[in-house]
């Protein structure tokens, strides 16, 4: 009877305190997942969790590139000339500033322990480093963070691939890719011709790490802002065979929209600054069973830490965010990559299930229709642990949609890329021609 009434204390008080936060970012990730009706795909962590809690249907990022789509999901600001390529983070302030550079600053000036691993940010391990020759490898030294008021950990282990090489581009023999040289995709096996495990590549060990984490959390009783930052499905397509044998490509569905559109150069349907040359056939349809392993391979990863938040009785009192940076045409109107002011590029997935407090039995599964951004993470995350945003985050708060999923959503989303800016709205995308 003792210990029935400590439980049922300790629960009550659990209940009562903010929660943690669990926030997890997949680069370059399209809303190419089970939940988003893409029967194709084989994600059935990413489609759990979108059962459990509140999956946008319509969601879109500031800007169609890593570093600047990160930095406005981050700071809560909209994209400027300023802040709308990869060097984004350079508008980071170096000396703590009067209010916080982020909703992670946010949450840790408030006695959240704040964690990063992986790429959060820009940089794969979440410090800028000095590149001599280019931004695939030879990097030579750490400086300091992209965000340097933001984290207590910056957790990151190379293992074998070394702090020199850029873990988003590696291989399984430890090499990293160099940008027309390398191939976009890797089917990861041993020399027997037998799939690799899950640690053969960096996200699998970042599953391990995490859980680690979670341990250690659990076990101190710490309040934790812990962000995962998985490097797939980025170029290259890498994972172990096992999860390119989830697909029949020959059954795999046709790119769309197919047609290029009017005005476009004709150059980007047969090269991409991230694949370089490419040709039509069998390579672009390779290239799609390769991320789609790649997506499967990380859904997997997520399932781990999922099954580990609940292992350690955390689930009931974590928000957990799960974001993808943007989208990317996957030979979606004749086009590779992401670089573009194109509806499949500006589109990601955001799934966020919100802690007990918030009741999310209630429409649970159902999916939000209105347009939101990213920036509209930043006010939602505070709203759900009783914190008040600075004026600079200037997006809307999601928990009315988190609460019912039928609460409007906005008039438009805004994104730019360079000097180019679009406009969606719940029935079009307004680009100036
Ligand atoms: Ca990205």
């Amino acid at each position: 009877m003792k210990t029935a009434l400590i439980l049922t204390c300790a629960a009550m008080t659990a209940a009562a305190q903010p929660p943690n936060v669990l926030f997890v970012a997949f680069d370059d990730l399209r809303p190419d997942l089970g939940c988003y009706g893409e029967s194709h795909m084989v994600t059935p962590h990413m489609d759990s969790l979108a059962a459990q809690g509140r999956m946008f249907r319509n969601h879109y990022v500031a800007v169609p590139t890593c570093g600047a789509s990160r930095y406005a999901l981050l700071s809560g600001r909209r994209p400027t000339s300023a802040t709308d390529d990869n060097d984004a983070f350079n508008a980071m302030p170096a000396t703590l500033p009067a209010q916080p550079e982020s909703w992670v600053d946010l949450l840790r000036r408030n006695g959240w322990h704040t964690v990063s691993m992986g790429k959060v940010t820009h940089e794969p391990d979440g410090y800028r480093w000095n590149f001599p020759v280019n931004n695939d490898s030879g990097r030579t030294s750490a400086t300091f963070p992209d965000m340097r008021h933001s984290w207590n950990e910056i957790v990151h282990d190379h293992d074998r691939w070394g702090a020199q090489n850029y873990p988003v581009f590696a291989y399984a023999d430890g090499t990293s890719r160099v940008s027309g040289v390398s191939p976009a995709w890797e089917i990861g096996v041993d020399e027997n011709g037998n799939s690799l495990p899950d640690d053969a590549y960096p996200d699998g060990q970042m599953a391990q790490a995490a859980i680690a984490k979670l341990r250690e959390f659990a076990d101190d009783g710490t309040r934790f802002c812990l962000a995962v930052g998985f490097y797939k499905p980025h170029l290259p397509f890498n994972a172990p065979k096992a999860y390119w044998d989830l697909y029949d490509p020959a059954t795999l569905p046709a790119p769309y929209p197919l047609s290029t559109p009017a005005g476009a150069n004709p150059a980007t349907t047969t090269n991409s600054s991230e694949v370089g040359s490419y040709s039509g056939g069998n390579d672009r349809a390779k290239l799609r069973h390769a991320y789609y392993a790649s997506v499967s391979y990380v859904d997997v990863q997520l399932g781990k830490i999922l099954a580990e938040l609940d292992a350690l009785g955390l689930t009931e009192n974590t928000v957990v965010i799960l974001w993808g940076d943007h989208g990317w045409c996957l030979d979606d109107y004749g086009l590779i990559g992401k670089h573009k002011l194109l509806e499949r590029s500006l589109e990601s997935p955001l799934i966020i299930r919100p802690p007990a407090s918030v009741n999310p039995e209630a429409f649970a599964g159902v999916p939000a229709e209105g347009v939101v951004e990213s920036i509209d993470i930043y006010p939602t995350i505070a709203e759900l642990c009783g914190l008040t945003p600075p004026a600079t985050a200037v997006g809307s708060s999601l928990v009315p949609m988190l609460r019912n999923p039928f609460a409007p959503g906005k008039n438009h989303a805004y994104s730019r890329y360079g000097s180019l800016t679009t406009l969606r709205t719940p029935e079009w995308r307004l680009t100036p021609g």
